[in-house]
């Protein structure tokens, strides 16, 4: 039986020259270009290690962040959808998104008002949680919920803290019943049906972990949050995000997956 991460597609996008110029909260360094694109490289390779086909995009110099991928569109076994990133400068990456899309896609649904960065999205077993944020206001949640119910989707809304960047910057799903998530969105209503795993002290930037088929990736200096994610007898594969973690970006955010042809 194919489980809920037994995910055979992703689309990923090479990272830019103009990745270094990527938003960031405060004015911390630039990432290194070269450590950057390293990141990545370990991260399609991973993805393919998990048995998942990679669709590579060339880089989009215009578009710095464009590398995150997750924020402009999702995508389901029953369709994709273009989102409407809350950040200007992200504004035009969904249309970027579309050709790839239209490839793997026959449904492709576009939003007309709003906004959601796809990182305030996750999918559960139950629900595709849609999390309100800087990024992601009401009126976009709204829409979406409406369009995810076209493609067979349930959708909850839900309230990001305002400390955290997207809703899946704090939380991650580690297994069907289980996410993994920071001690500020322990208690989220969303959550109510799931085993919450809190990320140790210090490791709150653990939890933007990816499951993909019976693996669970996760940041490489996380070593508390990854022990205990193995005690329950998950394996995981540890990542360097050094510097994509200057963007304020974490594992989720450099791919679309799905399960597909
Ligand atoms: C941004 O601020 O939009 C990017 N620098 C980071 C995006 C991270 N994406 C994600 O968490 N899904």
């Amino acid at each position: 039986m194919t489980g809920f991460f037994d995910f055979t597609q992703a689309i990923v996008r090479k990272p830019g020259l103009s990745v270094i110029s990527g938003l960031r909260e405060g004015d911390g360094a630039d990432p290194d270009y070269v450590s950057l694109c390293k990141e990545h490289d370990d991260y399609v390779a991973a993805l393919r290690h998990a048995g998942v086909s990679v669709d590579v995009l060339e880089a989009a110099e215009p578009y710095p962040d464009s590398v995150f991928v997750e924020d402009a569109a999702l995508v389901f076994e029953t369709g994709a959808l273009l989102l409407r990133p809350g950040a200007s400068s992200r504004a035009g990456e969904a249309a970027l998104l579309l050709p790839a899309l239209k490839r793997h896609f026959e449904t492709v649904l576009t939003m007309d008002e709003g906004h959601v960065d796809g990182g305030d999205i996750l999918a559960t077993p139950n629900a595709v949680v849609i999390g309100l944020s800087h990024r992601t206001d009401r009126k976009g949640a709204e829409l979406l919920a409406i369009l995810l119910a076209r493609l067979g989707k349930k959708a909850v809304i839900e309230q990001t803290p305002a400390s955290i960047l997207h809703f899946k910057t704090g939380c991650g799903m580690i297994d069907e019943e289980t996410v993994l998530a920071v001690p500020e969105m322990a208690g989220c209503g969303a959550f109510n049906s799931l085993r919450v795993l809190v990320t140790p002290e210090g490791e709150e930037g653990a939890a933007n972990v990816l499951r993909v088929g019976s693996n669970v990736l996760i940041g490489q200096h996380w070593a508390k949050t990854r022990d205990m994610i193995e005690r329950l007898g998950i394996e995981t594969l540890a990542l360097p995000v050094t510097e994509i973690a200057k963007l304020d970006a974490g594992l989720s955010c450099m791919s679309l997956r799905w399960q597909g042809r």
